[in-house]
């Protein structure tokens, strides 16, 4: 008998290739990913990993044949899938929210379909802003308790697959579980997002973008402690549970600019403020604590700015791997300012 298997969707994009990695260097599990190719996937994000242990399928999680046959294939006493592939940004649901629809909502219902049909253990990766947004001018923070109150098409299309998860929980007794992860940051996330934008923006000499007067707050985890999260909570957590993901790191855009311009060098002021963003969020700030008393999870990476100090380090040291985006990205961005 050979090792135990897991599917993981979306595993060639940022968080669910650095996810495989992380199982590959600290478990037994063989992977199969499953992944689109969109845009945002890239073969190069597994290519160093052994052959042996990971193996890629390119497909669309939405597509019903090819999901049943590979959750068929595994054995439901000691196999698992974790579901990372969505459409993710912001943006782009903004100027089309179709793929969302079909990606993220049809996606897990493919899937939710084929784990039912076969017992397979889900865990099914989420984001803390399917809460929607907090007030500046407070302390709260969301906690697993909080309503869903989606603001965006890209939340709204998260927050309908968590709820067909929650419901297949119940109706038909799936063994799932959900993570609410907050803002992730790393390598090889694409350069359409906030940080890698405004590192290959200095890189390009360019000011950083910032939307708005920079005062929205995210709350900042490295990647690998997200990784580390969704293990924990696929090996030890409770089926029907969610776990909120995140590391305590609440920081204005406008913070988060300063920092990356000091890494790089640069004065703090060097920031082009730029038209906001529709209906954006205002901040988002969460509660790990059931996630580090339940499972004793806790975040490695604590020190944000030499967090960044090394992501900024790996854009520089593998223009490779987005100078071709890079321009496609920004012409999408200029377009969509108009
Ligand atoms: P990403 O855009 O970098 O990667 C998404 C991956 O999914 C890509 O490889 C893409 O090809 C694949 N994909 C998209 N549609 C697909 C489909 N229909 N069938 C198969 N594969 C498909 O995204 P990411 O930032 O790595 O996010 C991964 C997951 O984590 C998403 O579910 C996202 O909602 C969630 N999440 C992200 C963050 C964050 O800060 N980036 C935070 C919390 C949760
Ligand atoms: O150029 C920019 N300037 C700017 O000010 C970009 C790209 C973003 N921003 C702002 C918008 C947000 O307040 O920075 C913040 C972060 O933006 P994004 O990187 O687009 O992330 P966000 O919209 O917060 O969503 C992210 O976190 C939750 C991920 O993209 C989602 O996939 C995840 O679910």
């Amino acid at each position: 008998m050979g090792a135990a298997q897991l599917i993981v969707t979306g595993g060639a994009g940022f968080i669910g290739s650095n996810f495989v990695r992380h199982v590959v260097t600290h478990t037994d599990y063989s992977v199969t990913v499953l992944d689109k190719l969109t845009y945002a996937g890239c073969e190069e994000n597994l290519a160093d990993l052994p052959e042996h242990r990971v193996r890629l399928v390119v497909g669309d999680v939405a597509d019903r044949e090819v999901t049943r046959t590979l959750v068929g294939s595994l054995d439901p006493e000691r196999d698992a899938v974790v579901h990372f592939a969505a459409e993710s940004h912001n943006d782009n649901a903004l100027a089309d929210p179709s793929v969302f629809v079909h990606s993220n909502i049809v996606g897990t219902f493919a899937l939710l379909e084929a784990v039912r049909e076969y017992g397979v253990r889900l865990h099914h990766v989420s984001t803390d802003e399917v809460y929607g947004d907090l007030a500046l001018d407070t302390e709260e923070r969301f906690t697993e308790g909080s309503a869903y109150r989606p603001s965006s098409p890209y939340s709204a299309s998260k927050a309908s697959s968590d709820l067909l998860v929650g419901a297949w929980v119940r109706s038909f007794g799936v063994r799932a579980t959900i993570s609410t992860c907050s803002n992730n940051y790393g390598p090889r996330q694409h350069v359409e997002k906030f940080i890698p934008r405004q590192i290959t923006n200095l890189i390009d000499g360019v000011r950083p973008r910032v939307f708005g007067d920079g005062a929205h707050v995210r709350d900042w985890i490295h990647v690998d402690d997200h990784s580390s999260a969704v293990l924990a909570i696929l090996e030890r957590g409770r089926i029907g549970e969610t776990y909120l993901v995140g590391a305590g790191c609440e920081r204005s855009n406008r913070e988060v600019a300063e920092i990356i311009l000091e890494v790089c060098g640069r004065e703090a002021g060097e920031i082009d403020f730029v038209a906001d963003r529709p209906g954006h969020d205002v901040r988002y700030a969460l509660d790990a604590r059931k996630l580090e008393q339940e499972l004793g999870w806790r975040p490695r990476h604590r020190d944000f700015t030499a967090g960044i100090r090394e992501t900024v380090r790996w854009y520089r040291d593998n223009e490779q791997w987005w100078r071709a985006s890079k321009a496609a990205t920004e012409a999408t961005y200029a377009k969509n300012e108009q």
